[in-house]
């Protein structure tokens, strides 16, 4: 079992010739334009990487995967991958129609003929698959509030592979990594799946796992979509490849994954085992909390810590791939190398670095140890990551008309001005609604447009090292924590809840929208006729009753400056 067969993997693709042809027919097809997470999957599929899948899953596949991690043929498959769309899309088609999908720029991968169309139950799938139907579990989240109500299920026709401008050379197929690991005659392979930077740690336990199997290493990184936060995958792998040079010359070998993760935790471990089994590894390492989402609702972890090593233990016969313990590894001062934990020579000193203790680090500038981390790896980290006082960060004003956003808003933008450092760019309400978002009303359709467009401002102003202050109404929780994801990839979200009562805004009335509002003139009014989700948990909530709008933004500024992200000296 330990030594995989390693004759290719059936591939979806056709020949060049059909490929061209179907190209040229192309143009007749209804297209459907996939988002980014179906494009990594559909890439998987095509290559073999999701092998024995031939397509998007079916209903009844669906419904097995969902209920018994199998396909109905009785094969292991713990995920379900699944083409959602919008309702709208759906309705159009016919059962046993071709469809074309395209790439975000339109280029056609690959032609569906649609045997299935079904409105899934998402709430059972959540806790069948995620465990809970909880969204602070990002798959439930994206399940819920990204993708589609209805799901297309049919066999693919794989016409070419997703183009990738990027370490292109560290890029490889289920077959291309089968091919190399028989050329160089590698018979039995560990994988090491992950998505994050690699430390010397990592570097230790995967060399330790390698040579206790009595095989060679692939070094697997996932670059299609990891978890909101991570780290992005340029940096990781400019960290890895620094971090090959460690290892014994023709040992290991680095290719990228672009599988767009679940954080499933068990089911997922499962999942990456039978991936890697397709791309010829005889070993997996599993360990602690594999794949695992963070906290729940209730701050409580998702999955017991070794439950995805116990699924994957129990179907590791099945799968054909064995599993290798992830050995925790510390760092054991008086003899100045690494230990597991549980052999380290009793009376000596263990030095460790928590994750959360290096992002400390990391955004306070803070030395990080070479017994640590490697120095290509701590000054890449760097370079990308600046320390947070010099990051660009969203400051985001949400409240009901007339609250105070704009004053308070305008009070921050003076200060952080004049303490200088950051370019600052006030995207106020009004003024958006003027220069971006002319068109739109207050349907909640047309409100949420104009709160992703104030979002993907922010976050660029963000990516790009500036302050950006946002102060819309942005009635709906959802669509806010949406904002806050594509933000947070690049710098701190700062949500600051304007906490003045209706009845406080309504008495005031400086626009006098409030009247027409009650007399029925103005349709849809957030608070009076319209809805508002209170945020459950705003970096700050400041009260405006009998508190000068100067304190307001102090508030504030003093939050800014315990997340790091001002100096204390310039309040
Ligand atoms: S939203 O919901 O975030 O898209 O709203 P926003 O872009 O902040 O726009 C709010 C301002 O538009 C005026 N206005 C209304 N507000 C709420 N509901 C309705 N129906 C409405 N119609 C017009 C109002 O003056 C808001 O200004 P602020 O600055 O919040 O007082």
């Amino acid at each position: 079992m330990s030594q995989p067969n390693l004759t290719p993997v059936p591939e979806l693709y056709v020949s060049y010739e059909s490929s061209q042809k179907l190209k040229a027919e192309a143009g007749d097809l209804v297209s459907h334009d996939l988002s980014p997470r179906q494009i990594c999957d559909l890439e998987l599929l095509m290559n073999g990487g999701f092998n024995p899948l031939t397509g998007f899953l079916s209903e009844a596949d669906y419904d097995s995967v969902v209920d018994t991690m199998r396909l109905t043929s009785g094969a292991l498959w713990p995920m379900p991958i699944t083409l959602d769309v919008s309702e709208a899309f759906a309705e159009d088609l016919e059962l046993g129609q071709d469809i074309a999908l395209r790439d975000q720029e339109g280029v056609i991968l690959a032609t569906m003929t649609v045997t299935d169309r079904w409105t899934p139950d998402k709430a059972r799938e959540a806790e069948m698959v995620f465990g809970a139907d909880d969204d602070a579990h990002p798959a439930v989240n994206y399940l819920h509030n990204t993708a589609g109500k209805v799901y297309l299920g049919g066999p693919i026709t794989g016409i070419q592979q997703p183009v990738h401008y990027d370490f292109r050379a560290r890029r490889d197929t289920p077959n291309e990594l089968r091919a190399y690991f028989r050329k160089v005659g590698w018979r039995r392979v560990v994988a090491f799946q992950t998505r994050n930077p690699l430390h010397r740690a990592h570097q230790e336990l995967t060399f330790r796992a390698a040579r206790e199997a009595q095989a060679n290493l692939l070094i697997h990184p996932v670059v299609g979509m990891t978890k909101p936060g991570d780290v992005d995958h340029f940096t990781r792998v400019r960290c890895y490849e620094a971090v090959l040079d460690k290892y014994p010359a023709a040992t290991t070998h680095m290719s990228l994954l672009n599988l767009a993760m679940r954080m499933a935790g068990p089911r997922e471990a499962v999942w990456h085992g039978l991936i890697r089994k397709n791309h010829g590894c005889s070993h997996f390492i599993v360990g602690r909390d594999h794949a695992g989402p963070g906290k729940n609702s209730k701050g409580e972890d998702f999955y017991g810590p070794y439950d995805a090593q116990d699924l994957f233990k129990q179907h590791e016969e099945e799968m054909g791939i064995e599993m290798v313990d992830f050995k925790h590894m510390v760092y054991v001062q008086e003899k100045a190398q690494y230990y597991p934990a549980n052999e380290v020579p009793e009376g000596d000193t263990i030095l460790d670095i928590s994750g959360t203790e290096l992002r400390r680090r990391l955004a306070e500038g803070l030395e990080i140890p070479e017994w640590f981390s490697f120095p290509e790896v701590v000054s890449e980290l760097r370079r990308t990551r600046p320390a947070r006082s010099k990051q660009g960060f969203t400051v985001f004003f949400t409240g009901f008309s007339g609250s105070g956003k704009s004053t308070i808003a305008n009070a921050l933008m003076v200060k952080l001005m004049e303490m200088g450092g950051r370019p600052v760019t006030l995207l106020d309400g009004d003024i958006v609604r003027k220069n971006l978002s002319s068109e739109l009303g207050f349907s909640k359709e047309h409100r949420d447009l104009n709160i992703r467009r104030i979002g993907y401002v922010a976050s660029e102003i963000t990516k790009n090292g500036g302050i950006a202050i946002c102060a819309p109404i942005a009635p709906y929780g959802t669509t806010r924590r949406a904002v806050r994801e594509d933000i947070e990839a690049f710098g701190a979200f700062v949500e600051v809840h304007v906490a003045t009562s209706i009845e406080e805004c309504e008495r005031r009335d400086r626009k006098g929208l409030y009247k027409l509002a009650r007399e029925g003139k103005i349709k849809e009014f957030t608070g009076i006729s319209d809805p508002y989700d209170v945020p459950e948990n705003p970096e700050v909530r400041v009260e405006t009753e009998n508190v000068e709008v100067d304190n307001c933004a102090h508030q504030v500024l003093l939050k800014l400056e315990s997340m790091g992200l001002i100096s204390g000296k310039s309040i």
